[in-house]
C-alpha cells in the first residue's frame, strides 16, 4: 500500500487533531497517532499500526466526551447505576465506535483518501471475549443502551487477562486455544494504577473493643491482593453521554505480600506476585453450569471488592456521608456471580465504618437488585460453606446473621412451617452444608427480575415461589433485549441503510419502535426486490467467509438455516442434526425429488469440560463431511460449523440468515437473544414456546414464526406422567432410521461406538425430550421449506419480522430497569 492522492492540505489546528469530526482532522489525527503512538510512518505501517492509529484517533474523540460526562455527573451528584458482572462480551470497538460517533462515512472517505482499505483496518481488532455467552453479551448490550440514554453508569467486571478460549476445529472436533487478547496492546483502555484497593481472603475474625468501648469484628486475612482499575469509555449513539467500564485486574500487594517473605526470600516474593495475577488471569469458560472451584470464588469476591470499595471512594467524593449511598447508588447483580456483594457491602459499612447491622442492613437491601439467568438447578450457584469459610470467614458470619434475622421474619409469616424455612434458608443443610447464592441474592436485594415474561413467571412459580410467596413485590419481569447498533447498523450496513431509505429517516436507531414504518412497505414490490437483494449480498459474502475458512462452498440461492449459541443439551443442537439426517435420507431414497435446496449452518463453543456438548460438535461435522462430499447429494443439502463464533464472525452470520434455529425444550431457555438479533436482520424463526421466543411471536405474528413443539406446561405435565424416549424410537420408523443410521458407523468411518454415548442417552434419557419434539420439528421444517418457496411471500414474512422488532431494542429493556426497578434518571449531556 502507498498513499494514494497526496494529501491535502492539514491545516486544522493541534485541538480540533484530536476532536475534530471533519475529513481532515481525521485524516491529521490518524497520520499524528499513527506516528506519536505507534512510532511509525505511512511506508512501514503494518496492518496493525494502521488499527491502533485508528483506534486511537477514535478513542480521542470519545475522551473528550468523556470528560464532559465525568464533570456533570460529579458535579450533579447524579444517580449511577452499577451494573456488577463477571463478564462484558464487548465485540471488537472500532466499527461500533464510529457508528455511535456518527463518522462511519467521513472516516471512511478519510481512510480512501489516505489510500487505505478501512474493511481490512476495521476486521483487524481482535475482540475483547470476557465473556461466555448470553449473559456476557446481554451485559455490553446494556452498556450500550445506558449510555445511549444518557443514564449514569458505571459497568464493574474483571479484567480477565485470557478471555474465552479460541476454537478451532481439528478432525471434527473443537480444540481449544488459548486468548492472548491483550498480546498486541489494547487501545481502548486507560489503566489507572492509582485506583487500587486491597482485597483480603482467608485468615479468621476477632472481636475487639473500639474507642467507644463497642465490641467490633476485624478481619485478620492471611491473605491481601491489589484490584487495579482499567477503565473502557462507553460511547452512547449519537450522544453526548460516555460511561464507564471498570475492569479489575489482580495484582501483588507489595505493602502487604512482600513482607510476609523473609528478606532474601526473593523466589518466595516473585511467587506470590504470580499468585496473585492468577485472580484475574482466565474467564471460566462455563456457560452455565458451575465448577465449583475455589478461584472463581476468589474471582468472584475480587472483582465484587473491589467495586463496592470504589462506590463507596466515589460517595465520598461527590456526595459525603454513607447515609445516601442507596440514593446515589443502585447496584445489578448479574446473576449471582457477584451475590458477595451482599456480604461486602455489609462487612465494609459495619467492620470499617462504624455502623450498626440495622442501618447498615437498611442500606444494603435498598441497594442491590438481581437479575437471574436461568432455571437449570445445575447453573444454581452453591458453594461449600468449609470453602467458603475458610477463604472468606467474616462473610460467613455476616450471611449467617442475615439468615437468622431472615428466617425469624419468615417463622413469624408462617407458623409452624419449619420445612419452609429449610427450603428458603441462605444455607443448603441436606448432605454437605452449602451457601446458596440466589437465596442471599433474593434476601439481600429489593427487586429481583426474570429475563422474558415466561421465565420471569416460572421464577415466581417454581425456582422463587416461597419467596414469592413472601415478598410478591419484590418479583419483576424484564424481557431483554440486544443493541441495534451493533446488531443492524455495524453488522448489515446494507439493511440498514434500505431501511432508512424506506423510513425516510434513521431515527429506528434510536427509537426502534420506528421500524413499524416499514410495515406500510410490506407489500411494495419494489422494496422486495431491494430486500431480497441485501438479503443475497449478505449470503454470498458469508458464503466466501465461510468458503476460505472451512473449504465448505455454500449456494448463496439456498435456505441458510442457521443454529449459533453455545452448544448445549438444552439448546438441542441434536434435533437439528435429526433433520439433518432425515434429508438427507429422503434425498437418498429418491433422489430426483423437488427439494429446496439448503445450506445448515452451526456455530458455537462447547464448554471444554462438557463432553457430550464437543461430542455433538464432533457429530456435526461428521454429518457435515459425508454429505457434502457425497456426489448423489450434488449440494441440495450442505451442512458447515462456523469455526470460533463469536461476536465478530456472528456479525457475519446475522446478516445471512433466512431461518434462525431457536429450538430448546420450552422452559429451559431463559430468555435467549440471539432469537433477536436474527430475526431483526429479517431472519424467520423456527422456534418452541420457549424463553423470549413467545415474545417474538405474538410481536412478528403468528402466522410470520414457524412454531412447533410442546409447551413448558405440557413439558412439565409429560415429565410427570413419564416420560420414556425409548417408545419415541420403537415407534416412530424414521425417527428410529436417523438415529440408527447415526450408530451405523456412515458418520465415523464405520466406527459404531464413537456416537454411542449420545444416541444411548438419546434413546434412554433424553432429559431435554427431543424424541419427543422431533415429528413436529419435521412437520414444521417441511412447512419451512414450502413457504420458502413463494419468494414474495417469504420476503413480506422476512420484512414484517424487521418491521415489529423494536420491542427487543436494550434501549427499551433499559427503560424499563430504570423506571420501574432503578429509579434513575437520564442526564443529557450535549454534543
Ligand atoms: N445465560 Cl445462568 C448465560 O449465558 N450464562 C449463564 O451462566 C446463565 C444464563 C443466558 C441464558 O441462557 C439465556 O437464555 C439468556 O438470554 C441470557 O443468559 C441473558 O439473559
Amino acid at each position: 500500500m502507498s498513499m494514494a492522492q497526496s494529501p491535502e492540505p492539514l491545516d486544522v489546528d493541534r485541538e480540533s487533531t484530536r476532536t475534530g469530526m471533519s475529513k481532515t482532522a481525521l485524516k491529521q489525527g490518524f497520520l499524528d497517532n499513527l506516528f506519536y503512538i505507534q512510532g511509525r510512518f505511512r511506508e512501514v505501517a503494518t496492518p496493525h499500526d494502521l488499527y491502533m492509529a485508528a483506534a486511537y484517533t477514535t478513542r480521542d474523540r470519545i475522551l473528550e466526551r468523556w470528560i464532559k460526562s465525568a464533570q456533570h455527573y460529579k458535579s450533579n451528584q447524579s444517580r449511577t447505576v452499577c451494573y456488577l458482572s463477571a463478564e462484558f462480551l464487548l465485540g471488537p470497538h472500532l466499527a461500533n465506535n464510529l457508528v455511535n460517533l456518527g463518522i462511519v462515512e467521513t472516516a471512511t472517505e478519510a481512510a480512501h483518501e489516505l489510500g487505505l482499505d478501512f474493511d481490512a483496518i476495521i476486521a483487524e481488532e481482535e475482540e475483547p471475549g470476557l465473556g461466555n455467552g448470553g449473559l456476557g453479551r446481554l451485559a455490553a448490550c446494556f452498556m450500550d443502551s445506558l449510555s445511549t440514554l444518557q443514564i449514569p453508569s458505571i459497568g464493574y467486571g474483571i479484567r480477565y487477562e485470557f478471555g474465552i478460549f479460541d476454537q478451532t476445529i481439528e478432525d471434527g472436533w473443537q480444540v481449544e486455544k488459548s486468548d492472548n487478547w491483550l498480546r498486541n496492546g489494547n487501545p481502548w483502555e486507560i489503566p489507572r494504577p492509582k485506583i487500587r484497593f486491597p482485597v483480603f481472603y482467608g485468615g479468621y475474625t476477632e472481636q475487639y473493643r473500639d474507642h467507644d468501648d463497642r465490641t467490633r469484628t476485624r478481619w485478620v486475612p492471611a491473605q491481601i491482593i491489589d484490584g487495579v482499575a482499567y477503565d473502557t469509555p462507553i460511547l452512547g449513539y449519537g450522544v453526548g453521554n460516555v460511561n464507564l467500564l471498570r475492569l479489575w485486574k489482580a495484582e501483588a500487594s507489595e505493602s502487604f505480600d512482600f513482607q510476609a517473605f523473609n528478606v532474601g526470600n526473593y523466589y518466595g516474593a516473585v511467587h506470590a506476585k504470580i499468585e496473585a495475577e492468577t485472580i484475574s488471569k482466565v474467564l471460566y469458560p462455563n456457560d452455565e453450569p458451575e465448577a465449583g472451584k475455589e478461584l472463581r470464588l476468589k474471582q468472584q469476591f475480587f472483582f465484587v471488592s473491589c467495586s463496592i470499595q470504589d462506590m463507596i471512594r466515589l460517595q465520598f467524593n461527590t456526595v459525603g456521608p454513607l447515609d445516601s449511598f442507596a440514593e446515589k447508588f443502585v447496584v445489578q447483580l448479574n446473576d449471582t456471580h457477584p451475590s458477595l456483594a451482599v456480604a461486602e457491602l455489609m462487612r465494609l459499612l459495619m467492620d470499617e465504618h462504624d455502623m450498626d447491622w440495622d442501618r447498615a442492613w437498611d442500606i444494603t437491601h435498598r441497594v442491590f437488585c438481581y437479575t437471574n439467568h436461568t432455571l437449570l438447578p445445575e447453573a444454581l450457584e452453591t458453594w461449600s460453606v468449609s470453602l467458603f469459610e475458610r477463604l472468606l470467614p467474616r462473610h460467613l458470619e455476616i450471611v449467617y446473621e442475615i439468615n437468622r434475622h431472615f428466617l425469624d421474619e419468615v417463622r413469624i409469616r408462617f407458623l409452624g412451617d419449619e420445612e419452609r424455612v429449610r427450603r428458603m434458608s441462605l444455607i443448603a443443610e441436606d448432605g454437605e452444608r452449602r451457601v446458596r447464592m440466589a437465596n442471599l441474592a433474593v434476601v439481600g436485594s429489593r427487586a429481583v427480575n426474570g429475563v422474558a415474561a415466561l421465565h420471569s413467571e416460572l421464577v415466581k412459580t417454581t425456582l422463587f415461589k416461597d419467596f414469592h410467596d413472601f415478598w410478591p413485590d419484590r418479583f419483576h419481569n424484564v424481557t431483554n433485549g440486544v443493541t441495534p447498533r451493533r446488531f443492524m447498523v455495524v453488522a448489515n450496513p446494507r439493511l440498514a441503510r434500505l431501511i432508512s431509505e424506506t423510513c425516510g429517516s434513521d431515527d429506528w436507531i434510536r427509537d426502534l419502535g420506528r421500524l413499524r414504518d416499514l410495515e406500510a412497505h410490506a407489500m411494495d414490490s419494489g422494496l422486495h426486490e431491494r430486500w431480497h437483494a441485501v438479503k443475497i449480498a449478505a449470503k454470498r459474502d458469508l458464503a466466501a467467509w465461510l468458503k476460505h475458512r472451512t473449504g465448505v462452498l455454500l449456494d448463496p440461492e439456498a435456505i441458510f438455516d442457521v443454529q449459533a449459541k453455545r452448544i448445549h443439551e438444552y439448546k438441542r443442537q441434536h434435533l437439528n442434526l435429526l433433520h439433518i439426517i432425515r434429508c438427507y435420507q429422503r434425498i437418498k431414497q429418491s433422489p430426483n425429488q423437488d427439494m429446496v435446496p439448503r445450506a445448515f449452518i452451526f456455530g458455537g463453543k462447547a464448554a471444554p469440560g462438557y463432553f457430550m456438548a464437543k461430542l455433538i460438535i464432533k457429530l456435526i461435522n461428521a454429518v457435515a463431511e459425508v454429505i457434502n462430499n457425497d456426489p448423489q447429494i450434488n449440494g441440495f443439502i450442505r451442512v458447515v460449523f462456523m469455526p470460533d463464533f463469536n461476536v465478530k464472525n456472528g456479525q457475519h452470520l446475522y446478516p445471512a440468515a433466512n431461518l434462525s434455529e431457536q429450538i430448546s425444550l420450552a422452559g429451559k431457555e431463559a430468555s435467549g437473544t440471539g432469537n433477536m438479533k436474527f430475526s431483526m436482520n429479517g431472519a424467520l424463526t423456527i422456534g418452541t414456546l420457549d424463553g423470549a421466543n413467545v415474545e417474538i411471536r405474538e410481536e412478528v405474528g403468528k402466522e410470520n414464526f414457524f412454531l412447533f413443539g410442546m409447551s413448558a406446561d405440557e413439558v412439565g405435565q409429560h415429565q410427570r406422567e413419564g416420560y420414556r424416549p425409548w417408545e419415541y424410537y420403537a415407534r416412530d420408523a424414521e425417527l428410529k432410521s436417523d438415529i440408527d443410521l447415526i450408530n451405523s458407523g456412515l458418520f465415523s468411518h464405520g466406527d459404531t461406538q464413537l456416537f454411542r454415548p449420545l444416541t444411548d442417552r438419546l434413546v434412554n434419557q433424553d432429559p431435554f425430550m427431543v424424541l419427543a419434539d422431533y415429528r413436529a420439528y419435521i412437520a414444521c421444517q417441511d412447512h419451512v421449506a414450502e413457504a420458502y418457496r413463494d419468494h414474495q411471500h417469504w420476503t413480506r414474512m422476512s420484512i414484517l419480522n424487521v418491521a415489529r422488532m423494536g420491542k427487543f431494542s436494550s434501549d427499551r429493556a433499559i427503560r424499563e430497569y430504570a423506571e420501574h426497578i432503578w429509579r434513575t434518571e437520564p442526564h443529557p449531556i450535549g454534543l
